[in-house]
């Protein structure tokens, strides 16, 4: 059909089938839209086509748009499948599986009827982009499933499974799959002489619903009033839906083609986009072999059945992946599983999990308590106390105990790699694996490569971490590895600034309306001020020039451990998480800044932010510099899914390129002469803002 043959055309049984053929996932790329077009002509011109169906080669239908192509001068079509395929004389069967998306189902959506195997999905995703579906897709769902669900269905880009969307009306069959193209032929035979043609757009009985409950609306504006802040995408998708209620179908097809219009170049569609592609761009590490054969982990052990330990074999177990979990107490063993069976039954409780999927997946978690009983499994990851001395202690017998091809990988935050690995005979198979808490939900999964980490054993880890619906990232061995370490700045900084004047809240206020879903003082008082007091006071007993922090100590000392205790940064009601200003907090702060002798200023809201992200921007850039990461994106994304940072701004790095380097420099250069070493800029920043040159397209030189 085209020069690249993205989509083929043959005839069986005198049904036209079109495939799409544009791997890996379908995508509407260059001369795909083309070729389904030239398709449909060549069967609408053969009189011994009496059907069509339209199917996707390789894993899946059509996953949506080129999501590349956007942000790129485009050609407007003079003509858009969208439009034709419900226009021709002979039905149009879309046959669905794998995935149909945003214009994969809009595609769908304007053929006559659609089928679908059991596995498929559908949906319109196009907002988590920070756009709106704009093939028609506002116009005809409404007028499937109704104003009410289709409001749903696009505001919050759902994928939705092909069950519920036959009960939705989306899907009119759910066929077998053992061979979609047949099933779709005899399909596409047996409602070929049927007619009037069904389309979509004719149908306008669901969208009566708007008359009798108008405030539909502005329910979903109130319902979606979080995920919309600071997001114009979502209102925008409400008004589309709007029009397909109040408008003739092509003037609701005009609306929302001006409303796409107006988001495809706004800042937060090309943060939404920069984050989408960065999300995989994570999954690649230059220095592997590209024929390297990653070794399979099926079967998983964890050590230590606290919360970290319990979460993680969770982890797995949410994953079906069979997981022991090895604690030689029996008590914290037993508590560690009920700590576990109370969380799924929390999700069954909220109706995210079902009983009997609770049930199989506590069936996939075995409590043991003896190492010898876990010395099968493929991999084992360690999750005991923060304690080199502990830690080697586990590895030791780890190693005597584990089957000799069994990766041997460390849940700690910060501690030496290479020195835990030392008190083995395979550091080759040893390396980190950092969850973030809760380890069972966050989706960071963070991978440390240490000296002797074999490429079979880093390849292993990273696609652990993605065999369990998480994002692996890359990070060194070194203090903090790649997160962690990117964030000590923002800490430094949060803390430093209340001691020279600015109040917890009043920073909480500028990091919420940066996007951040909740002030760092806040989550301070969530996971308990005590945890880094004791981290603090560590640090201090190794290192006696280490600077403590005078008033979160003070804090702690005068037992304000946060939420726990019912005061922190902030005071609670008993039973009541919302945070109240405490004046006793700030009479505190006082006295600790005038004991330290600290002279006490006001901050601009600018200067609050910019002194919290500017000094990680500095990390990110020294991080890279030393080959602790791989590239600036893949920091983005740990920000993104270890550190809440605010999806529609993209990531650290994009927002200060949003900044500029040269500015960011300059800053932390001023910030350098005021307030000394801390901020010492990275020569990679200084460099890249001479250049002027963008902060996202910074790359390790050479991994270390
Ligand atoms: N465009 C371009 N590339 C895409 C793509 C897309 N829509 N979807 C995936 N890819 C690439 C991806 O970058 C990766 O590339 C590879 O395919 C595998 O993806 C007019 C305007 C379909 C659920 O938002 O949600 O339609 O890294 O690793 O985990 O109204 O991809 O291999 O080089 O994610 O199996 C709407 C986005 C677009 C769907 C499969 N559609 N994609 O997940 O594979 S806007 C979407 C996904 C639109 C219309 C509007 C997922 C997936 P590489 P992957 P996966």
């Amino acid at each position: 059909m085209t020069d690249k043959s993205v989509v083929h055309f043959d005839v069986e049984d005198g049904i036209g089938v079109i495939t799409i053929d544009y791997p890996p996932v379908n995508a509407l790329g260059p001369g795909v839209s083309d070729g389904i077009l030239a398709a449909l002509d060549k069967g609408e011109a053969d009189p011994n086509v009496t059907a069509f169906v339209m199917i996707g080669a390789g894993r899946t239908f059509i996953a949506g748009a080129d999501i590349r192509q956007f942000g790129k001068a485009r050609p407007n079509p003079t003509r858009r499948t969208y439009d034709a395929l419900d226009q021709g004389k002979k039905p149009v069967v879309a046959a669905i599986h794998g995935y149909a998306l945003g214009g994969g189902l809009e595609n769908a959506l304007a053929c006559h009827y659609r089928i679908a195997v059991p596995s498929a999905k559908v949906g319109l995703p196009e907002v988590q982009i920070g756009i709106l579906p704009g093939g028609g897709g506002t116009q005809r769902l409404p007028r499937i499933v109704g104003p009410k669900i289709a409001l749903d269905m696009i505001v919050s880009g759902r994928h939705v499974p092909a069950d519920e969307a036959k009960a939705l009306g989306i899907i009119d069959e759910i066929v077998p799959g053992k061979d979609l193209r047949s099933e779709a032929i005899m399909y596409a035979k047996s409602i070929a002489g049927k007619r009037p043609l069904p389309r979509v757009r004719d149908r306008s009985e669901k969208l009566g619903e708007a008359k009798t409950d108008p405030g539909m609306f502005d329910a979903a504006r109130k319902q979606f009033a979080r995920r919309m802040r600071g997001q114009p995408a979502p209102e925008k998708c409400i008004q589309a839906v709007e029009a397909a209620c109040t408008q003739p179908f092509d003037e609701g097809v005009a609306t929302e083609r001006r409303l796409f219009g107006e988001l495809e170049n706004t800042p937060e569609a090309k943060a939404l986009r920069y984050a989408f592609f960065s999300e995989r761009e994570i999954a690649r590490i230059p220095t592997l072999p590209k024929d390297l054969k990653t070794p399979e982990i099926k079967t998983m052990a964890v050590v230590g059945a606290g919360t970290m330990g319990g979460g993680i074999a969770m982890s797995f177990a949410d994953a079906g992946m069979p997981v022991k979990l090895v604690d030689a107490s029996s008590e914290v063993l037993e508590r560690g599983i009920a700590r576990i069976r109370d969380n799924y039954a929390t999700s069954v409780k909220r109706g995210s999990l079902s009983q009997e999927e609770m049930a199989k997946r506590m069936s996939l978690i075995t409590p043991v308590t003896t190492m010898e009983e876990i010395g099968d499994a493929d991999a084992v990851i360690e999750a005991v106390f923060e304690r080199m001395d502990v830690k080697k202690e586990v590895f030791k017998q780890l190693d005597a105990v584990m089957k000799p091809e069994a990766f041997l990988f460390t849940n700690t935050s910060a501690l030496d790699i290479d020195q835990i690995a030392s008190v083995t005979k395979r550091p080759e198979k040893v390396a980190g694996t950092h969850y973030f808490v809760p380890a069972n939900v966050m989706k960071l999964f963070e991978v440390v490569n240490a000296s002797k980490t074999a490429p079979e054993t880093l390849a292993a880890a990273m696609k652990l971490g993605r065999d369990i619906n998480k994002i692996s990232g890359y990070a060194g061995n070194c203090d903090g590895f790649a997160a962690n370490r990117s964030r000590i700045p923002f800490t430094l900084e949060q803390n430093l600034m209340v001691e020279e004047g600015a109040l917890p809240h009043q920073i909480d206020k500028v990091m919420e309306d940066f996007g951040y879903p909740v002030g760092p003082f806040k989550v301070n008082d969530m996971s308990g001020l005590d945890i880094s007091y004791d981290t603090r006071k560590r640090r201090k007993a190794a290192d006696p020039s280490y600077r403590m922090l005078p008033i979160p100590d003070g804090l702690v000392e005068a037992g304000r451990v946060g939420l726990k205790a019912g005061k922190g940064w902030y005071r609670y009601e008993k039973g009541d998480r919302t945070p109240h200003v405490d004046p006793e907090v700030e009479a505190l702060i006082k006295m600790v800044a005038a004991q330290n002798n600290i002279e006490q200023r006001s901050f601009t809201e600018e200067e609050i932010l910019h002194r919290l992200l500017f000094g990680s921007i500095n990390e990110f850039c020294k991080i890279i510099e030393e080959g602790k990461a791989i590239r600036a994106s893949d920091l983005d994304v740990m920000w993104l899914h270890g550190f809440g940072f605010p999806r529609y701004r993209g990531g650290l790095m994009f927002w200060g390129d949003t900044i500029g380097a040269r500015e960011v420099y300059n800053q932390i250069a001023s910030w350098h002469q005021r307030y000394g070493k801390r901020w010492e800029p990275s020569a990679l920043l200084r460099d890249t803002a001479e250049k002027g040159g963008k902060l996202t397209e910074l790359k390790a030189e050479r991994l270390r």
